[in-house]
């Protein structure tokens, strides 16, 4: 029988997504019912080409639901995956509230697909966008040479804010965009931006070293998660990850710049060939022909895209890579989707 699947946070900006990626992948799902707070409760949303009716998120939305995801902050999760879990769904989850749960696998299909049976609390998680817009291609690479060190910085874009981040960028952008004569004098650009929503610091015209919240040693949530998930989904407790986190004035897609270091020497061209071959890597990596990923040629696509494969001049057991994924496709709902159609699955097999 086709599961019935529950889309809970159906009316946020991963939720939106979510609507698409339903819509326009092989359909494995009986009933979608599409679930928000009461806010957005009976709005009518499309999914399917079919208009659904938002219900309010309740203990009897769940009823009858197999898989159940969650597009929602951290604080709800916490208190509705479980419900749904107890009601009897397989709770597919994209907040921050059980990644690091050790009764809770933190999945990505390409890397490790099998952990999805292996969830005692009835719960999945979704890795954080960053972490999911380099993992597929660091597991391909780790699962040929065996990885001991990341080295990372990240380019992140405003969408990973929510709708209030990509609204916060368009404002700023167009407040500044008029005026030639910003950008030479210090702070003249953070008196023109008006809000900064939030980011700590303007987003137009600027970069800001900074995503998530403060943590130990300095390092923000976003940095930690880079570092635990890695080691989580790549099932390596002793990989080294060092995150830096930016946030760059882009609307939607996710970029990274990697050092990999492995256990032996590597090479730039092989590396290109394991991750050509990859399933959800596309290598785009012609520096001569002005050839690499940009956040604005990769948004709205599926892969994680590489480019700028190089062997470190200074040590042949690491490359430089330059990484882009799309943070609300891959990042969020693709992911998260692919989880669900794995546990769907489990039902169509009977
Ligand atoms: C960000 N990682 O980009 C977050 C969203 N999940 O801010």
């Amino acid at each position: 029988r086709l599961p019935t699947l529950a889309v809970v946070g159906a009316t946020g900006a991963v939720g939106t997504v979510m609507l698409d990626i339903l819509s326009t992948r092989e359909n494995v799902w009986g009933e979608i019912r599409l679930v928000a707070s009461p806010r957005s409760a009976g709005k009518r949303l499309t999914v399917r080409g079919e208009e659904v009716e938002v219900q309010a998120l309740a203990p009897e939305v769940f009823d009858g639901v197999d898989v159940a995801m969650f597009d929602v902050p951290d604080e709800v999760s916490k208190e509705w995956a479980p419900i749904a879990a107890e009601r009897g769904a397989v709770a597919v989850d994209n907040s921050g509230a059980f990644r690091m749960d050790p009764d809770v696998p933190l999945v990505v299909p390409e890397v490790n697909a099998e952990k999805v049976a292996d969830r005692p609390r009835g719960i999945i998680s979704n890795p954080n966008c960053t972490t999911l817009s380099m993992i597929v291609a660091i597991g391909a690479l780790h699962r040929a040479y065996r990885a001991t060190d990341l080295v990372v910085a990240s380019y992140q874009a405003a969408s990973g804010a929510g709708q209030e981040g990509i609204d916060t960028l368009r404002d700023q952008v167009a407040a500044v965009a008029a005026d030639r004569t910003l950008g030479e004098r210090a702070g003249d650009v953070r008196s023109a931006v008006g809000e900064l929503g939030p980011f700590p610091a303007p987003l137009a015209m600027n970069v800001v070293p900074w995503a998530g919240s403060l943590k130990e040693d300095g390092y923000s949530s976003e940095e930690l998660k880079v570092r635990n998930e890695s080691r989580k989904i790549l099932d390596h407790p002793g990989l080294r990850v060092a995150a830096t986190c930016v946030r760059v004035p882009v609307v939607t897609t996710h970029a990274l710049s990697v050092h990999a270091t492995f256990d032996q020497e590597v090479d730039a061209a092989k590396a290109r060939e394991l991750l050509a071959s990859a399933p959800g890597v596309v290598v785009q990596d012609d520096p001569a022909a002005g050839e690499f990923p940009t956040p604005a040629d990769v948004v709205g696509t599926d892969p994680t895209w590489v480019g700028r494969i190089r062997r470190s001049i200074d040590d042949p057991r690491s490359l430089d890579l330059f990484l882009c994924g799309d943070n609300l496709r891959k990042g969020a709902a693709l992911n998260t989707a692919q989880i669900a159609e794995v546990v769907a699955e489990e039902f169509t097999r009977g």
